[in-house]
């Protein structure tokens, strides 16, 4: 609990930096990009991964519920507990040569315990928050990725799954930082290229996967949770399922306590093109407390509900930018893959 002010007092200290740097307008990029590497590297990995939460902790809520479209906003303890009899993956690290980056770069990669290359196995992308790398799940253990993908299989519930963790700063100068402004951001945009074109046709050459979009997942936190939407929307026919948690501002033009955002797109642009082969489930969610994105989230689901493009949003009562809000994402995207492929 305490640590959780201290990130947000860290956060509000950051946001008001920005603020000043916007009332003195002239700073040069630099400037900027200091007062953010300023920041802790133990904060900025609050936005990489969440704020931390207390593990023994009920869930937010306390209640389980089950909402009419099937959503459990609260991440079931069993599905995420370590059990004596599930045998779990461990994450590894591997590189790949990047034509979009013009350099190697690094992933890390869930493979199912007992991993075969005699079977073939659905895959996750899933994407990490800003100043994040491809360590940002793997090494925070209290997103219960492992256990949950291990303890869903387990239950029958869905086929083992591959969880790739890339690096989602497609940067092309390898000395570039990310950082809260439009120009240090645009690695983040330039990911789509990197990931179609070079992440993913390497993971089906190197690893046993099942290539169509029906057994390709692909979901994101926070600034991961943003360019989850955007690659959607630029590449629906590529995944089956997918899930923003958490989603971090700038798909549309805005300006808040961090930065202004030119905008990925206009609002009207925030749908599937008319003729387009789209994912079977499109899922979208935020924790009602976030400190961080706040009604961001919330905000997309209105343009998309506008723009008439079919998805599922919901809140998960009391969670923050946290690793309540990315087990519940994660736990759900799960439960709505197992629900869907049922059904076929
Ligand atoms: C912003 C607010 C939040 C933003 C990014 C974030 C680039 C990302 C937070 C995270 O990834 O945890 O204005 O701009």
């Amino acid at each position: 609990m305490k640590k959780n002010v201290l990130v947000c007092m860290a956060i509000l200290l950051i946001a008001s930096c920005c603020a000043c740097e916007k009332k003195d307008g002239g700073k040069s990029m630099t400037d900027k990009n200091e007062t953010i590497i300023g920041m802790s590297e133990e904060d900025k990995g609050k936005f990489a991964t969440g704020i931390s939460v207390d593990e023994n902790a009920a869930s937010p809520s306390g209640e389980k519920s089950v909402s009419s479209d099937g959503i459990e906003e609260q991440c079931p303890a069993e599905i995420s507990a370590t059990r004596s009899d599930v045998k779990y993956g461990e994450f590894t690290h591997g590189t790949y040569y990047s034509k979009t980056c013009g350099m190697e770069r690094g992933y890390s990669i869930l493979l199912p315990a007992d991993y075969s290359a005699d079977k073939k196995y659905p895959v996750l992308y899933l994407l990490h928050g800003i100043f994040g790398d491809e360590y940002s799940f793997s090494g925070d253990a209290s997103n219960k990725i492992k256990e949950i993908v291990g303890n869903m299989a387990a239950d029958g519930l869905i086929e083992e799954t591959i969880v790739v963790c890339p690096n989602m700063f497609a940067a092309t100068d390898p000395n570039q930082k990310p950082g809260f402004d439009a120009e240090a951001c645009l690695p983040y945009d330039n990911f789509i290229n990197d990931l179609v074109n070079d992440l993913m046709p390497y993971i089906k050459s190197e690893y046993s996967v099942r290539v169509g979009r029906e057994d390709t997942y692909l979901a994101g936190f926070s600034m991961g949770g943003r360019e989850t939407i955007f690659i959607t929307l630029k590449r629906p026919e590529l995944f089956g399922y997918v899930c923003a948690i958490s989603a971090a501002p700038g798909v549309v033009a805005t300006k808040d306590m961090f930065m202004s955002h030119p905008g990925q797109m206009t609002e009207s642009e925030m749908r599937f093109a008319d003729d387009a082969v789209v994912p079977n489930v499109f899922m979208l969610c935020c924790g009602s407390k976030d400190s961080v994105v706040g009604t961001y989230p919330k905000s997309y689901h209105e343009l998309l509900t506008t723009n008439g493009t079919d998805h599922i949003w919901y809140e998960i009562q009391g969670a923050d930018h946290d690793n309540n809000a990315i087990k519940s994402g994660i736990y759900n995207l799960f439960k709505k893959i197992s629900e869907d492929k049922a059904q076929k």
